[in-house]
């Protein structure tokens, strides 16, 4: 089992600054030293896995090797039912080069419709993440989460990233686009979190990380 120890230096493996923004709220009561990939210069690695668990795994490899220090990766999407699980891995590609994510949400939309899913209940759809935790020696460890959701429209909401602003989580009559950073994770040790990022971490901080 991998065991972060208290003052270790991780690499948070992303070039995602909402990600990264989650992860350094999430992993801010363990007393580790995080650094992102953006920050250390490393490339961003192509993802050129057909699964989470895949392209997790190959940003995450690819920061420990480059590091020479453990990293934790996040490969994540949306999958949306009516569309047969798209985006999915390809939620950040559907952004285009510029990574747009008002023309995303729009593609989303236009899909949607053109399938004639416009009540909610044709509009449902999942974010998940799977995070991958790797060691220079190339050892590794993963975690999923997933939460389930609306999609509205207009999208709602001006916090939060991606797609955000037009998935309104189960039970919740706000998007996560309107919600605060705080509830949209919702985590403690003994609660499970909201969002797919936060339900994955849960899992993660029970194995890998420092008591806080
Ligand atoms: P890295 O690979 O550098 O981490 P990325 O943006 O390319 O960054 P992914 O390949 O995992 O990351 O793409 C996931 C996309 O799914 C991401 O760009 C978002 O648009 C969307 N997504 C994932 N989690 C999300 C969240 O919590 N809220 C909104 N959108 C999210």
């Amino acid at each position: 089992m991998l065991k972060l120890q208290r003052g270790q230096k991780l690499v948070v493996a992303t070039h995602n600054d909402g990600k990264l923004r989650e992860f350094r709220t999430l992993l801010e009561p363990f007393g580790l030293e995080l650094v992102s990939a953006g920050e250390l210069g490393l490339p961003e690695p192509e993802e050129t896995g057909t699964t989470y668990h895949e392209n997790a795994e190959l940003k995450s490899v690819a920061a420990s090797k480059a590091s020479n220090l453990w990293a934790l990766s996040d490969d994540s999407g949306l999958s949306v039912n009516a569309l047969d699980g798209a985006p999915g891995i390809y939620s950040a590609r559907w952004a285009g080069p510029s990574k747009n994510f008002d023309d995303a949400m729009v593609k989303v939309h236009t899909e949607l419709m053109g399938k004639g899913a416009m009540a909610p209940g044709r509009r449902g759809a999942e974010f998940i993440a799977v995070l991958c935790l790797s060691t220079p020696e190339g050892e590794t460890a993963f975690f999923e989460g997933r939460v389930a959701g609306t999609l509205v429209w207009p999208p709602r909401g001006t916090k939060g990233f991606g797609y955000d602003p037009m998935f309104q989580p189960q039970g919740h009559m706000r998007t996560f686009g309107e919600m605060e950073e705080k509830e949209k994770h919702h985590w403690s040790k003994s609660e499970i979190g909201l969002s797919h990022r936060s339900r994955a971490f849960s899992t993660f901080v029970k194995e890998c990380c420092p008591d806080d």
